[in-house]
């Protein structure tokens, strides 16, 4: 077979430019080698459908054993119970709860995606604002936190049968413990979807979703570090309320109409090639290398965010709990577009986007948000995130300082091509 050389030299392509810039993009990382060698592996050969023991293909005798270690490291990294490894994203094991516990036209409860949350928590665009009936909850507009009042007004009044916590733009921890209680008040289930915080969460740097959540979903990519992928975790399996039935007449565990969910409901053969990546991150994720890593990508963005109000910049909610901060960037005349453009310019990737009550359209977005795990990954401590900060700083202040963006860049390439992308 031809090498294929046009994409080979694009991945190298690729390789150059994430090895020559400052990744700020709140949702990316860098895996550890081993984590791609797995994920590059063999295993991508084969098909196994069902789960461990129980598949609908023969020679699956190694790849249950590499999906069950997956499935048991990744219980011990949260003090799960029960989980499945099988999601191919964050977006499918959404989806594939939600077709798992909830009926079409059910009404469900999520954080505004305007003011942080996720597409999957019920935005119009998406299946879950589509199939089901979608009411949201936001934050406050002077402190940028959970607008609890919103939470127990919309649960009360239009009993959802599902309530969503977790974001993809919140800087703040949850206090699941509340959720829990408006949801047991008005006969909800709980889903919890972290992933973002994922990783600190494992290493008890944030809340425990698991303590009152039934069911938490977290993508295994982001602070946690692994391939791209998603999972669905329970700490108590529990009958389910809906009367649904065995053929032998007792009631079915959640923990089977979730498996049910994933495969068949929404998927097909799991990527057993990516499954073996994720329980080599779980793995990783447990040691005392990564517990370093993740207290200082939380170090890290708190250092950022302070740094980035020094200079002026108003972070939505005043500050971080976790690894990522969303900058509101009205008061220095930019939008996230321009903002995003320019820092591109200058090799610092962000993304543009909305902040609570924005009066921009989404492609242009009044803010940008950053986040701190990529870059901790590549061995950067807390007197980086200040030169960072300066960098930012000089670019959105110079938006259409063609020269000086230039020369930021280079400065840039010279400092971070020390660094490996995995320290
Ligand atoms: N795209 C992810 C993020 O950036 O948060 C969520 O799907």
């Amino acid at each position: 077979m031809q090498r294929d050389y046009k994409i080979f030299e694009l991945i190298a392509k690729e390789n150059s430019r994430q090895l020559q810039g400052i990744e700020l993009i709140a949702s990316e990382n860098f895996v550890s080698p081993q984590v791609m060698e797995a994920a590059g592996s063999i295993l991508t050969n084969k098909y196994a459908e069902g789960l461990p023991g129980k598949r609908y293909y023969g020679g699956c005798e190694v790849v249950d054993e590499i999906e069950t270690l997956a499935i048991e490291r990744l219980k011990q990294l949260f003090g799960a119970t029960w989980a499945n490894v099988q999601p191919h994203s964050g977006a499918q094991a959404n989806a594939a709860v939600m077709l798992a516990v909830i009926q079409p036209g059910d009404k469900i409860l999520g954080f505004n995606l305007a003011h942080g949350g996720h597409l999957t928590h019920g935005s119009p665009v998406n299946f879950s604002g589509k199939i089901y009936r979608p009411y949201f909850y936001g934050v406050e507009e002077e402190t940028g936190l959970i607008n609890w009042a919103q939470v127990e007004e919309q649960a009360l009044k239009e009993k959802p049968k599902l309530i969503i916590c977790g974001a993809s733009a919140y800087s703040r921890d949850w206090d699941y413990k509340r959720f829990r209680e408006i949801a047991d008040e008005v006969g909800a289930l709980l889903l919890a979807d972290v992933s973002h915080p994922s990783g600190l969460i494992a290493r008890g740097l944030l809340n425990d979703p698991l303590e009152y959540c039934h069911i938490v979903t977290t993508t295994t990519h982001k602070t946690l570090r692994g391939p791209r992928g998603g999972v669905i975790m329970m700490r108590d399996d529990f009958e389910n309320p809906f009367g649904l039935t065995t053929p032998k007449g007792k009631l079915r565990m959640m923990s089977s109409i979730l498996d049910s969910g994933v495969f068949p409901g929404t998927q097909g053969g799991p990527l057993e090639h990516v499954i073996g990546a994720k329980a080599i991150a779980f793995e990783e994720a447990l040691s005392d290398d990564y517990m370093t890593y993740i207290m200082q990508v939380k170090k890290n963005a708190a250092v950022m965010a302070n740094k980035l109000i020094e200079k002026g910049y108003h972070i939505i909610s005043g500050g971080t709990d976790n690894h990522l901060m969303l900058i509101d960037l009205r008061s220095k005349g930019v939008s996230g577009k321009e903002a995003e453009a320019a820092l591109g310019k200058a090799e610092i990737t962000v993304n543009k986007n909305m902040v609570p009550f924005d009066n921009q359209s989404p492609f242009i977005a009044s803010g940008i948000r950053v986040g701190t795990a990529a870059m901790t990954s590549r061995g950067f401590e807390e007197t980086d995130m200040i030169r960072i900060v300066d960098y930012i700083d000089e670019v959105i202040s110079n938006t259409s300082n063609e020269q000086k963006i230039a020369a930021i860049k280079a400065e840039i390439k010279t400092w971070v091509c020390d660094y490996p992308l995995f320290k």
